[in-house]
This record gives C-alpha cells, structure tokens and sequence, in this order.
C-alpha cells in the first residue's frame, strides 16, 4: 500500500501568471481572488486539498515585483518568502514567456528548494509545436524536479500535476480534517471579495491605492440558516479617490457591494447582508498602523 502523504506547496512567480487561478483550480473552489492586472495577490491564501493518501496544502502568494519600497510591499515580499518555506514550491510562469521579472522572481527561491515549474496558460498557446522548444529551453534555466504545462483556466493537465506534486511531497499524516478547504476565516474572505471588486470596477492605478478592511463581522439566527452582518470600510489615499470609488450617487460603490455580497453569499453558503463605507487614510501603504488593520503584519 502507497503512504500517506501531506505537504505544503509555496505558489510562487511574477505578478500576473495565475497563480491564484491555479489555486482555484486545483482545489477546486474560489478562494484566491483573480484579476488580469498583476499585484492582485496580497495575502498567503490557503487552499487545502485531500485525496484518497494525499493532502496537499497549498500557499497562494503575491507576485511582487522587487523593487517597490512601501511598507506594504516589503510586507508582501515577507509573504512570498513565507510561501518560498513550503515542502514544494510551484514555480509559474506564463507558456511562451520567460523574462527579467520572471528571473527575478526564481532567483529569490533558494537553492536547496523542492522546486516544480508549472508553465500556465498553455490555452494560449496557437500553435503547439511551438511549445516544445519553449520547454525545451526553459529547462536549460534551472535544475527543475520537474516541468508541468497546464492550462488553471481550462484545467487542462492540472491531475497531471497533482500527481507530479504527490510524488514530491513528504510521508505524513493529513494535518487537517479531509473536508477542510482552507485556514482562513470568512472574515479575510469577506475583505478579499470585495477588493476583488476594486479590481474589476476601478481603471488605472487606483486599485493599488486601496484596500479593505472588514469592521464587524456577526452572524445572527434567522428561521432558515444564518445571515452574517458584515460592516466594511474601503481604504483610499485622497478624496478625489474616494469621489470615484463612490461613483455619481454612490452607484459604483453599490455595485462593488452588491457583486462582492453575492460572491460571498456562494462562498458562506448564506445570506449576506453587507454594508460598506469609504474612507481615506492618507499614505495607508506606509502606515503601519493601518497595515496591521489590514492583515498586512
Ligand atoms: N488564458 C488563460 N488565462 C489565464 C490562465 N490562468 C490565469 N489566467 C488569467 O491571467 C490573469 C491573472 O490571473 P491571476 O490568477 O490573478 O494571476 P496571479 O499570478 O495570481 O497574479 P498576482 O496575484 O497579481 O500575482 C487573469 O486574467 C486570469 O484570468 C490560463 O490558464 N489561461
Ligand atoms: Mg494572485
């Protein structure tokens, strides 16, 4: 009989591959919010995922780009260094794509790491005997134990890779329930939903000039289930930022609350009731103060 086996995996790479979409993928569930703007990420976001003589825990991390110096981003850079602990660490990058940023961020992984390359977005790829040299070349940059093209958006070759990543993983008994998805609370959830509204709905660069903080968080019996009662507060730098965030009569913001509140109905299993303000806190990157409210130390 096969032994059991259980780990952490550190998804690592630069902003943008989809980490996070492979994240979702592979347990099979939305719990790392997804953007097409790189710097989505901010937070280790944990999905856990138990097969028959297998539990994987996998670490979500923030693609950061080296060389921005807020307090936030050297917070950031923490949590990939965090990720970069794991068992196993998965390496992405984009298929047909290998550059500066993409170097920089493999070279932060340490030598003596367990390291897998997950070469993601393979769907994009028009003709596939281009990718074959690719990988071919892309093995010659570092001593992978092994090189996985899949597709998170697809899903294609994805049980290609958890079966890879098993074998790689140490002997150990399940260090969480089977059917627990994840260490995060439905608070850090509530939070990330939301942000990932600001995402969708803001151009630019604001999306980077705010973040979520969730105030209250309480659940109260109704005749069926629970309705949580959630109170949020959307961080902005200035108020001519927080006169777009609201939109004209405040209709942008209801937007984002009312999209953020349904994905979060999804994901509690639940009604929701979410009520969100906007406030501006001057240079909230560098304020540690502001950062430890926001998860960030
Ligand atoms: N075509 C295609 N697009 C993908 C795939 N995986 C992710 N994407 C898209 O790539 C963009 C970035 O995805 P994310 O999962 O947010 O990437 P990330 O690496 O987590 O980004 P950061 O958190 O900013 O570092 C989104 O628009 C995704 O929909 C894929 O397999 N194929
Ligand atoms: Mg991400």
């Amino acid at each position: 009989m096969k032994r059991q086996r259980c780990g952490t995996v550190g998804i690592v790479g630069r902003p943008n591959t989809g980490k996070s979409s492979l994240l979702n993928r592979l347990v099979g569930e939305k719990l790392s919010i997804v953007s097409p703007r790189p710097q989505t990420t901010r937070h280790l976001v944990t999905g856990i995922l138990t097969l028959p003589g297998c539990q994987y825990v996998f670490v979500d991390s923030p693609g950061n780009p080296p060389r921005l110096k807020s307090v936030l981003h050297k917070a950031l850079s923490r949590r990939v260094a965090e990720a970069l602990q794991a068992d196993v660490v998965l390496y992405v990058i984009e298929a047909m794509r290998f550059g500066p940023e993409d170097r920089a961020a493999l070279d932060r992984v340490p030598q003596d790491a367990k390291v897998i390359a997950v070469v993601n977005k393979v769907d994009t790829v028009k003709r596939a005997a281009d990718l074959i040299p690719f990988l071919q070349r892309f093995a010659g940059v570092r001593d992978f134990a092994a090189i996985v093209p899949v597709s998170a958006r697809t899903g294609k070759n994805v049980p290609e890779l958890l079966r890879v990543l098993r074998d790689a993983l140490p002997e150990g008994p399940p260090a969480y329930p089977a059917d627990q998805l994840t260490d995060r609370d439905e608070r850090f959830f509530a939070a990330e939903l939301l942000r990932e509204k600001l995402f969708e709905e803001l151009g630019e660069e604001l999306p980077y000039r705010c973040d979520v903080v969730v105030d209250s968080f309480k659940e109260e019996a109704m005749k069926q289930g629970v309705l949580r009662r959630i109170e949020a507060t959307i961080l902005v730098e200035r108020d001519s930022q927080k006169a777009i965030v609201l939109g004209s009569r405040g209709e942008r913001l209801k937007r984002m609350a009312t999209a953020a509140r349904k994905d979060m109905e999804r994901l509690f299993e639940g009604k929701v009731y979410l009520g969100v303000w906007v406030k501006v806190r001057r240079a909230w990157t560098d304020d540690a103060r502001v950062l430890r409210q926001l998860g960030y130390e």
